[in-house]
């Protein structure tokens, strides 16, 4: 068999986009509550205050995670809620809630892979220039050392930032995203000094977690030029430069991408280079579909054109092509090194409730099957990929396209909160359990140890 029976199957979520209770018990507001506050900003003006009111329903999905037959789980933690202010004094009760999900998780033998940030940003911090300050470094291993001390006896598994490359250029280059600044200076500081918060971050998790087993995850895909014009070709090479190799570059090889390095040399000071690479244990993927670039007058000149129509798309309209998922794997195995976990992969539909009260999601089923069987393909060329985390376990907020997309394998009512398993989830469990032998050796707490 291909797939090696201790293989993780997961799904991913995020504290943001599930949580809810979004000013309960003590959470403050992060850098999305404030943006989705602005009339038309983004998220179809639906906000994340009750989301899929997971903060109350962690039994329920923990339980759904179990019935799947999942023997991992991702999950972030919300960083004003464990820390109000972004620094300075703790808030118990938020810290309390993680405990009892890493808790329920454990019991149900589930390997819970904890991501520290997942993009909602204290906005304290914000109004002290986010990540354009280059203190934001030392907050954010401070945060890193109170999750550590906190959960490092029970979690092992550690991402430091979840596609960081999204959040910098949508978040500080664009405009797009929270918290909606588009200019090149703040892009390239903001850049840096994730960078610097990863590399600090790790030396802490390594300092605080005996066993600990980190890394960081990244949004990887090729951007192909969307035409045969020079100007689409040499707008890709600018994006892959934000977009691939911004943030693995440094953190693997203590060095910006050529197109960059010079934008970024002015926030370098002696020795951030060697505090970023340090040494991780995995490569964490998030990947969908490739990208196919225009030349544009934003300021990194490079857009996000429309596929070439040949290209088989998705409901929301996001290229399917398998083949650029298998590259991709291969790549990474290629240039990095490190053992792959894809942490995220999946894709949204547009999903109704038949009249037997069944969602027949047959295109995300579609889509599951032609990614994993690139997965194996990419396994039996050599890469170390060693999970699968689908995206999503749960219908959930979708950043700019609020609850409008639906990237879950359970159907979320948002009205309600009643969580339906779609076709999709039966198909996912069926796979798990044809990969997997009957017995697996590996508990929750040994993997992490076994892979050293
Ligand atoms: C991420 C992603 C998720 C999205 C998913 C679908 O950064 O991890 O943005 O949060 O919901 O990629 O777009």
């Amino acid at each position: 068999m291909i797939i090696h029976p201790d293989f993780l199957w997961g799904a991913s979520t995020s504290a943001f986009q599930i949580e809810g209770a979004a000013h309960l018990e003590g959470r403050a507001d992060s850098i999305w509550d404030v943006f989705l506050r602005t009339p038309g900003q983004a998220g179809h003006d639906d906000n994340a205050e009750v989301a899929c009111d997971h903060y109350h329903r962690h039994a329920e999905d923990v339980a759904l995670v179990r019935a799947l037959g999942l023997n991992a789980y991702r999950f972030s933690i919300a960083w004003p809620r464990v820390l109000p202010q972004g620094r300075g004094a703790a808030n118990e009760a938020g810290l309390a809630f993680y405990d009892r999900l890493i808790d329920a998780l454990l019991s149900a033998e589930i390997e819970p892979w904890l991501c520290l940030y997942h993009w909602d940003l204290p906005q304290a911090l914000s109004e002290l220039g986010g990540w354009q300050n280059r203190d934001i470094a030392g907050w954010f291993a401070d945060y890193a050392a109170l999750v550590a001390r906190r959960y490092g006896d029970r979690v092992k598994r550690f991402a430091t930032f979840n596609e960081p490359c999204v959040f910098t250029l949508f978040g500080y280059g664009l405009g797009w995203h929270a918290p909606g600044i588009a200019d090149k200076t703040a892009l390239h500081k903001a850049i840096h000094h994730v960078n610097l918060g990863h590399g600090r971050a790790v030396d802490v998790l390594r300092r605080d977690v005996a066993g600990a087993s980190i890394g960081a995850i990244h949004n990887r895909q090729p951007c192909y030029p969307a035409t045969e014009d020079p100007a689409d070709a040499a707008a890709a090479l600018r994006l892959a430069a934000y977009w691939n190799d911004a943030f693995p570059l440094p953190q693997a090889f203590a060095c910006y991408p050529p197109e960059l390095a010079d934008a970024i040399a002015p926030y370098v000071l002696p020795g951030d280079m060697a505090q970023i690479a340090r040494p991780v244990d995995w490569f964490g993927l998030n990947h969908y579909s490739p990208h196919y670039v225009k030349a544009d007058t934003n300021l990194i000149g490079a857009g996000f054109g429309p596929a070439p129509a040949s290209v088989p798309r998705s409901a929301i309209g996001w290229p399917v092509v398998p083949d650029a998922f298998r590259d991709t794997l291969l790549d990474i195995h290629r240039r990095f090194h490190l053992p792959i976990y894809v942490l995220e992969n999946g894709t949204a539909a547009n999903d109704v409730i038949d009249p037997s009260g069944h969602i027949r999601d047959d295109d995300r089923i579609a889509y599951l099957a032609a990614y994993t069987a690139a997965l194996e393909q990419a396994i039996r060329q050599g890469a170390d990929v060693r999970g699968y985390f689908v995206w999503s376990l749960l219908d959930n907020f979708e950043w700019g396209a609020g609850y409008s997309q639906r990237f879950g394998i359970v159907y979320v009512d948002h009205v309600s909160q009643r969580r339906i398993p779609k076709a999709s989830a039966r198909w996912y469990a069926d796979m798990i359990a044809a990969h997997r032998t009957s017995d697996d050796p590996a508990g929750p707490h040994n993997r992490a140890e076994a892979e050293g």
